[in-house]
């Protein structure tokens, strides 16, 4: 990473944390693993943080130099962030249309899975976290269903752990499984190796404050020799 996405990513670990979306204590992942830390998208939950959250996610997809013709946001939580991304993009002149899907087909009206623009060529996918890759994969399941091509993911945090495959750990992560697998360019704002250089930094809190980092330090550090590639 070079020095401004470095700065980004601790900067979006303290927003985070400032925010309730980063919280540490005791876990359970959707992949069943107990983890200290956890990450809930769901509390950037006002217009400001929203438009923060935003503004990360455009400033990294523009630094990554990821080229998509299209913005996929998976339901639900992706459904908000493909909306508040494509905003963001078209105020910085990089205007996008934006899809995304339902849970549940509709019989009546328009009908169908996809709400928004067209799903067709190459498509950026709008994610929240990314563990163990179920989610990311469904995703891709949905856009080539309709005909396009899964292309880039862009996701907030990359929580740089074993992926899973039916059921069982994988020596890779998911991430690099998309990108080197799938094909996909990925980029993140933030990753696991973030969070821990942030747990690191005692200097930007006082005595006490400083004390819980170190213990949490130690225990999200735990988390990655256990799980972490
Ligand atoms: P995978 O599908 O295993 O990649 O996990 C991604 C999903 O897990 C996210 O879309 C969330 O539903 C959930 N999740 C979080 O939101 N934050 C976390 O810190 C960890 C998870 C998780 O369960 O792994």
């Amino acid at each position: 990473a070079d020095d401004s996405s470095a700065q980004a990513a601790q900067q979006f670990v303290q927003f985070a944390i400032e925010s309730g979306v980063l919280k540490f204590g005791e876990f359970t992942t959707k992949a069943g693993r107990l983890s200290p830390y956890f990450f809930n998208a769901g509390l950037f939950n006002d217009g400001q943080k929203l438009l923060r959250l935003a503004q990360f996610y455009a400033n990294a997809i523009v630094r990554s130099g990821i080229e998509f013709d299209v913005i996929f946001g998976p339901a639900y939580k992706g459904i908000v962030l493909a909306a508040a991304v494509s905003m963001e993009l078209a105020r910085l002149g990089r205007a996008a249309p934006y899809a995304y899907n339902r849970k549940e087909a509709k019989d009546h009206g328009e009908g169908g899975m996809l709400v928004g623009a067209p799903l067709k060529g190459r498509v950026l996918i709008v994610d929240d976290v990314i563990s163990a890759g179920t989610a990311v994969r469904e995703a891709m399941a949905i856009i080539r269903a309709a005909g396009a091509t899964p292309h880039a993911l862009a996701i907030a945090l990359d929580r740089q752990e074993m992926a899973t495959e039916n059921g069982k750990d994988v020596a890779h992560s998911a991430v690099q499984f998309v990108q080197n697998q799938l094909g996909l360019q990925v980029c993140s704002i933030a990753n696991l190796a973030a969070i821990l250089d942030y747990l690191a930094q005692p200097e930007s809190a006082d005595g006490a404050a400083s004390a819980q980092l170190e213990q949490y330090h130690s225990k999200v550090q735990a988390y990655r020799d256990r799980y972490g590639v």
